[in-house]
């Protein structure tokens, strides 16, 4: 049996090659959803014999340390997308094996603003320590500083706050986000046979780790490699279903020689195959991007989606709760090189500007789709 090191560093390798890796069989164990682990028996010990529950056992005395119970809360983007929701999961995997209070409160939108009032609010009830998937990297800056600055921890989760790194103390992404862009694109290319229109339908303008992805697209489309594909549009569908439909419809309309759709967003990439399907275009136009696999199961199987790319969210929100339960504790403190224990999850690095990769990335076509179930 692999060990989730060896993943990664197989990941690494295809990811070199320029493309996101998600074959492995063994993969989908090595997620905290799937993870074998138990929680800790009372006591503090594990009750499993794999080596990979040490961590467990290791950071739920982190846990027990604490003179009060621990209170977290996270901050989604918004509510109601299923992306999130695996997040959650994450979270409450890991509060099974680390007894925390946690909360869940977000906006019904992803707007630039929205997440304010909510981070205030935390303010005010005197939370341990907030988790957040910023809508905006600059809006939600000051709020986050005046939190830190109130002795509650901060870290991202999903996206980093680019440019105001300032604002939280580290930050929890899902694979190395310099490496998403080109990804996507080898991921297009191959689906459009290298050369066509092709489009990318985002989440909101204020993204940061889409505007993060779409540049690095934009960047490898300067690679000679790539001088058949043409970049003929970008629009926002703000991760709302309808609103990713609409634009979708207009892309097909606007452009009839569209080759391609990019949709690095779990939301808007549904809509995107759902709109191509039902135009009957589905052979013609290629859909792609970032998406949730029981979101797309149906149209892998119908052969409108033929290949497209994430990570498990959950991972993010397991990883995050022992990170801030650490920060809480004074057990963890972030600096570059340094490491922590993440339960199931194992040792964890912290990298440039205090980054952790929760990874691995993953690939879905038919030939693995039903390996995975989130
Ligand atoms: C959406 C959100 C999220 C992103 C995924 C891929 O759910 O925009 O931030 O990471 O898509």
């Amino acid at each position: 049996m692999f060990t989730r090191k060896s993943l990664l560093a197989f990941a690494g390798v295809l990811l070199v090659s320029g493309l996101f890796t998600g074959c492995d069989k063994k993969t989908p164990e090595a997620s905290s959803d799937k993870s074998t682990t138990t929680a800790p028996k009372e006591g503090g010990t594990t009750s499993t014999k794999e080596t990979a529950t040490a961590g467990v056992g290791k950071a739920a005395e982190v846990a027990r340390d604490a003179s009060k119970k621990i209170k977290i809360v996270y901050i989604p983007k918004n509510t109601g997308n299923v992306y999130f929701d695996s997040v959650i999961a994450g979270f409450k995997k890991a509060q099974g094996e680390l007894n925390f209070d946690f909360d869940v409160v977000a906006p019904a939108q992803a707007d630039a603003a929205a997440q304010i009032p909510f981070i205030k609010q935390q303010i005010q009830q005197k939370v341990d320590a907030i988790a957040i998937s910023p809508n905006s990297p600059d809006a939600v800056k000051p709020a986050l500083v005046e939190a830190l600055s109130k002795g509650i921890h901060v870290i991202t989760i999903d996206a980093d706050l680019t440019g105001n790194e300032e604002g939280r103390e580290a930050s929890i992404t899902p694979m190395d986000f310099s490496l998403v862009g080109k990804s996507q694109i080898d991921l297009i290319s191959e689906l459009v046979g290298g050369k066509g229109e092709i489009a990318i339908l985002s989440a909101t303008t204020d993204a940061p780790n889409q505007n993060f992805w779409i540049k690095g697209m934009k960047e490898t489309l300067k690679d000679p490699k790539y001088k058949d594909l043409q970049l003929v549009d970008t629009v926002y569908g703000n991760d709302q279903d309808q609103k990713s439909a609409t634009e979708a419809q207009a892309l097909l309309l606007k452009h009839p020689n569209l080759k391609g759709i990019i949709a690095p967003t779990s939301v808007g990439i549904v809509s995107a195959v759902r709109v191509v399907e039902a135009s009957g275009k589905a052979d013609k136009i290629a859909v792609t991007g970032l998406g949730m696999p029981n979101n797309l199961r149906k149209y892998v199987q119908t052969g409108s989606m033929k290949k497209f790319a994430l990570w498990n969210p959950a991972d993010m929100g397991y990883i995050g709760s022992y990170l801030l339960v650490g920060l809480v504790n004074g057990k963890i403190k972030p600096s570059v090189g340094g490491s922590f224990e993440a339960g199931s999850l194992k040792e964890r690095k912290f990298g440039e500007k205090n980054g952790i990769i929760a990874g691995p990335p993953l690939v879905f076509d038919k030939s693995n789709i039903d390996q995975y179930h989130f």
